[in-house]
């Protein structure tokens, strides 16, 4: 189906269809104006267009993961200098998620470096969900991969969002990543849907993939059965020590693209401007919320690697008339 088929349909029915390589790849080749208006058109019939989610990470065991992502600066297989952590005390991480609530985030994502949690690290993984949601917020992790019974866990302590990337396209997958399938990932996402939990899934640009590469993750995400709720859109941060630490620089121009792309596929997700912020000026980032971008990682520090200071993001803000989404509880 073309992308003008496609245009004439009501987003209900573009939910349900199954988007082809080749549409997304001419969604992401549409000249730009025009690929802005429609991104921008989706955006404003499916969500309130000057409204921003703000999600705050929190690392709570940093390092020695046996994986070997070519992104990633906590592979254990790379020199990046990062030091590991055990897994963090309920009051630290409390303590974390209090800041967070304080500074305007809505949503506390705890990100873990393992391959998968064994299932006593997942009982004291539940013991912080439980600090985090008493605090009024929601709750997101990030432990690796889940057999369906620890998803079942999650979900009856009451997480609401579990995030596993599928990060680039299946073609492409196999250079960044061998200690784990796509089919891994894929089964993953099954087992957290199944339980209930809402889905956060999404990828990084910038590894050396293709435009086609791009469709094809963004084909992936856009015919799950049911689509993620939460899209983060990484630029790969570029680790010292790591396989990519010399990747060729993208184009933020590139970044707003995939950003309008996954808007459009995704008409009802929350696509995340993630990763990468640092190196987007306040410009490219706007373009990236006028193409439909409408949460971002809030808070000085990603993972192990930075972001912008909240009082930045705070300023932009207010220059853009954006402002941030308020807390359903
Ligand atoms: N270990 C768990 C896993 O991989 O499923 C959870 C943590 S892992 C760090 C979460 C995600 O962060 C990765 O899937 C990847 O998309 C993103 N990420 C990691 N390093 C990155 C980098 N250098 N630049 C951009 N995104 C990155
Ligand atoms: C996601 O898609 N991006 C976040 C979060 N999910 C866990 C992680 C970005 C990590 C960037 C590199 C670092 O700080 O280590
Ligand atoms: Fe480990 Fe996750 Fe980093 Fe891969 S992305 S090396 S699984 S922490």
């Amino acid at each position: 189906m073309s992308v003008t088929e496609r245009d004439q349909l009501g987003n209900k029915e573009v939910d349900s269809l199954s988007w082809s390589i080749g549409s997304a790849e001419l969604l992401l080749v549409t000249p730009l104006m025009d690929l802005l208006f429609k991104a921008q058109s989706v955006h404003r019939a499916n969500f309130d267009q000057n409204t921003v989610q703000l999600s705050t990470l929190l690392n709570i065991k940093t390092g020695g993961c046996p994986e070997d992502c070519a992104y990633c600066p906590q592979s254990a297989r790379y020199a990046t200098g990062v030091e590991t952590s055990e897994l963090l005390s309920v009051d630290d991480v409390r303590t974390a998620a209090l800041r967070a609530k304080e500074a305007g985030a809505t949503r506390f994502c705890m990100g873990a470096a393992w391959r998968s949690p064994k299932d006593r690290d997942l009982e004291r993984v539940a013991v912080l969900i439980s600090a985090v949601k008493e605090l009024g917020l929601e709750s997101c992790v990030t432990l690796g991969m889940l057999k369906p019974a620890q998803a079942d866990r999650l979900k009856a302590v009451g997480l609401d969002y579990y995030n596993h990337n599928l990060d680039t396209s299946p073609e492409f997958y196999g250079s960044i990543i061998s200690t784990r399938t796509y089919q891994d990932r894929l089964d993953t996402l099954s087992a957290v849907r199944a339980a209930g939990i809402n889905i956060c899934c999404g990828g990084i640009i910038g590894m050396g993939e293709s435009r086609t590469d791009r469709a094809g993750l963004l084909c992936s995400l856009a015919n799950m059965p049911v689509p993620p709720e939460s899209v983060p859109i990484n630029m790969l941060v570029r680790v010292k020590g790591t396989p990519l630490e010399a990747a060729e620089t993208i184009d933020s121009l590139e970044m707003v693209r995939t950003v309008a792309a996954a808007r459009i596929m995704m008409p009802r997700a929350y696509v995340r401007l993630s990763a990468g912020r640092t190196e987007m000026n306040a410009e490219a980032q706007t373009l990236c919320f006028f193409a439909g971008a409408n949460s971002i990682f809030y808070g000085e520090q990603l993972l192990t690697t930075s972001n912008p200071i909240t009082a930045q993001d705070r300023q932009l803000f207010t220059r853009l008339g954006l402002s941030p989404a308020v807390a359903a509880h």
